[in-house]
């Protein structure tokens, strides 16, 4: 099975409000998709005949990263350079692709998480959709629909914030994560617990706006039940987070730190946090992705599944990922309508129990709309072989 060519393609997409986190506002997302066209002969090896097994097969996937490097390194700009100037070069080159082979293949070049991935999930999708077995199977999903939170940005006021929760949580999401920032932090969480009462499930995601400094202003988010605190520290600061831990009841959870399953055997060992926050694009993809789940489960640290305002595309592939057992927390998962007033798959909607139904189709289980995607491309490349 060769990898024949590759469609780059740049859709830009209104954000039905803006989104505002510690280190910026998101309004529209400038997102990369990637189409895989794989040779499909003699794809499972096993000399069987089956639905795509000797023609051409593609496949579909979504770059997470966004239009400046300030959730991490990673850039769009940067994604489609390293994809057509090393990566695609050395995947063209191999005289074998599938889903499990391009991890390895990408592994000499450093870093650039999010590229590996959009590339892997492509392909894999391409193997999956020939072979008729979908994400979820692959993967090791073990339920069919997953319970959903969602992720509120740093509103202008405290009245504003508890308007946008209200919506959210009449529409049925399980958990509120707020976005908080030094000046943002104590008083919208205490506001939202006493207006929604004890029950409701919060955590708060910090992205790096604080430093060990600021523990014992952090402590005072301990009175009010979180999950969890996400990512309070800088990225690299992995001890940091083993130290603020200490001094914290709220459980520390990591995001931006854990960049493959090492960094996250690495945090847990060292105590820096007792959950992970998993998102594919920021670990190289779903198969690095799920060892990381099955390291933590080994450790007994809950994971929950992440989300970088994703289409319908990258929507599919995370609810996959969230159905898997050690998945015990709610994720960023939340329904189509809560990003976009017009999604480029059919809709992911939400039920009035707060959940999600994971795609049970093969590979990724939906398509782009063609009419959708045409009207929400900017750019197009085709790079062949
Ligand atoms: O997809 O629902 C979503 C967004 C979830 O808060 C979210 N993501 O740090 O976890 C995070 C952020 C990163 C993206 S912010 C633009
Ligand atoms: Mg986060």
């Amino acid at each position: 099975m060769k990898l024949t060519g590759v469609e780059l393609r740049r859709i830009s997409m209104p954000l039905v409000a803006p989104f505002r986190t510690s280190f910026g506002v998101e309004t529209t997302r400038d997102i990369l998709l990637l189409r895989a066209v794989l040779d499909g002969s003699g794809l499972d090896g096993s000399g069987l005949d089956g639905p795509g097994l000797d023609g051409q097969s593609e496949g579909w996937g979504e770059c997470v990263a966004m239009s400046d490097p300030l959730y991490s390194s990673e850039y769009v700009d940067a994604s489609v350079d390293v994809l057509k100037r090393f990566m695609l070069p050395k995947l063209f080159a191999a005289s074998h692709v599938d889903g499990a082979a391009v991890g390895p293949l990408l592994e000499p070049f450093k870093g650039h998480w999010m590229s590996k991935a959009v590339i892997e999930t492509a392909v894999l999708d391409a193997e999956l959709r020939a072979t008729g077995r979908s994400f979820a199977r692959e993967l090791g999903a073990t339920r069919d629909r997953v319970p959903c939170g969602v992720s509120v940005g740093i509103h202008d006021s405290v009245g504003a914030l508890l308007e946008s929760v209200e919506g959210y949580v009449s529409a049925g999401y399980v958990r509120i994560k707020l976005k908080i920032e030094p000046g943002w932090d104590v008083e919208p969480v205490r506001a939202v617990r006493e207006r929604f009462g004890d029950d409701l499930l919060i955590q708060v995601d910090a992205n790096t706006a604080y430093t060990l400094q600021d523990a014992q202003h952090l402590a005072k988010l301990d009175d009010f039940g979180l999950l969890l605190i996400e990512q309070p520290l800088p990225e690299e600061d992995v001890l940091g987070h083993a130290q603020l831990a200490k001094l914290i009841k709220t459980p520390v959870c990591l995001d931006e730190s854990i960049t493959s399953a090492r960094t996250a055997a690495a945090a847990i060992a060292l105590g820096a946090c007792s959950i992970i926050n998993i998102k594919p694009g920021r670990v190289g993809g779903y198969l690095e992705a799920r060892r990381i789940h099955d390291v933590c489960q080994a450790h007994g640290i809950a994971v929950w599944c992440g989300g970088m305002l994703e289409t319908g595309l990258g929507r599919a592939a995370n609810i996959a990922l969230a159905a898997l057992p050690g998945f015990t927390l709610p994720g960023d998962t939340s329904a189509s309508d809560r990003y976009y007033k017009t999604d480029i798959t059919e809709p992911f909607v939400l039920s009035p129990d707060g959940q999600l139904d994971v795609p049970a189709g093969p590979g990724l289980g939906v398509t782009p709309l063609p009419g959708e995607l045409a009207a929400v491309t900017t750019w197009t490349e085709w790079v062949p072989a």
